[in-house]
């Protein structure tokens, strides 16, 4: 595989500073060189800078940063494009707020393509937040909102070449969803497994049965890890982190399972905030979670074939 990656140091779309210093957490913590180890050619496109900041002013008084949020989104919506051209494209963030831009430029680029574009977002929070509906206003909160063309964006965001049809997407290790953002997933019917699913059914069957339609589509996968999907005993350098989170086991499964399939065409590796951790071993489970999902395995087994 080919793949690019992009850092996008991003850090006023979450409460906390600190995210700013995750790509750099994600490049010496060995992300390159496992890439490199697993075969794969790996093109480092540096640091992405936003577009220029012009002021903006919103209704919602709660909102933080939205001048220098949308400013970052329009510059990743014309990157990420451009890396998925031919490549899989891994974005370093940054916080949440970067898919913005990458699920806008990845949405263009598959509707070049003419292939459906499914997203996975693993997290512990669903983002489905408009502007209008975020009451903490921290924008890390609405991506998964404005990339399917969530009404409310007009006028703030940079116009979507394509929005994502939501009935594509499917949240996965989900235990915080404020009331707003719970009445919306629903009317726009996202696949939504939260931790009682995954502690009922196992995580592999919610995810099977995901991967499933999107090879039966032909689809382009994008893949959203915020690192809060991880229980905070794993990954405790998130500002977001929510007790009850998947199990190192459970994330590894979720990654060898993607690698299997075949069905992965691009990536976010997003929250870290480096700051709020200890030696770094947060931002080398990310490493570690990423070579998963580029094939690393423990013992060689039979490519399973959706
Ligand atoms: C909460 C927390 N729903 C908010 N959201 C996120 O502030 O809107 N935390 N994304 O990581
Ligand atoms: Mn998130
Ligand atoms: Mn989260
Ligand atoms: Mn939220």
């Amino acid at each position: 595989m080919h793949c690019r990656i992009l850092g996008a140091p991003v850090q006023d779309g979450a409460g906390r500073k600190g995210c700013e210093m995750g790509p750099s957490a994600l490049r010496v913590a060995g992300l390159v060189e496992a890439l490199t180890d697993l075969g794969h050619t790996v093109d480092d496109l540096g640091t992405a800078a936003p577009a220029p900041v012009a002021p903006i002013s919103h209704p919602n008084t709660a909102l933080k940063a939205l001048p220098e949020i949308a400013a970052w989104t329009a510059a990743l919506a014309e990157a990420s494009y451009r890396a998925s051209d031919n490549a899989m494209p891994i974005f370093l963030g940054g916080d949440h707020a970067i898919s913005a831009g990458t699920l806008a430029g990845i949405a263009r680029r598959a509707a070049e393509n003419r292939r459906p574009l499914f997203v996975l977002w693993l997290d512990a929070h669903t983002d489905f937040h408009t502007l209008d509906s975020t009451t903490s206003g921290n924008l890390h909160g609405v991506p998964l909102a404005y990339a399917t063309g969530r009404p409310g964006f007009e006028g703030y965001f940079p116009p979507l070449a394509a929005a994502i049809d939501p009935a594509r997407v499917c949240a996965l290790g989900i235990r915080s969803v404020d009331p707003a953002e719970r009445i919306a997933l629903n009317e726009a019917g996202v696949t939504l497994y939260d931790m009682r699913a995954i502690d009922e059914h196992g995580i592999s069957p919610l995810l099977r049965a995901f991967l499933e339609r999107v090879a039966e589509a032909e689809g382009m996968l994008h893949v959203s890890l915020d690192v809060d999907f991880l229980d905070p005993s794993i990954a405790p350098a998130v500002g977001t982190t929510v007790p009850g989170g998947a199990t190192l086991r459970e994330a590894h499964l979720v990654m060898e399972m993607l690698s299997d399939s075949g069905l992965v065409t691009s990536l976010d590796l997003v929250e870290l905030n480096p700051f709020l951790d200890e030696r770094g071993r947060t931002a080398t489970l990310m490493v570690d979670l990423t070579a998963s999902l580029m094939g690393r395995r423990i013992m060689d087994r039979p490519t399973r074939s959706y």
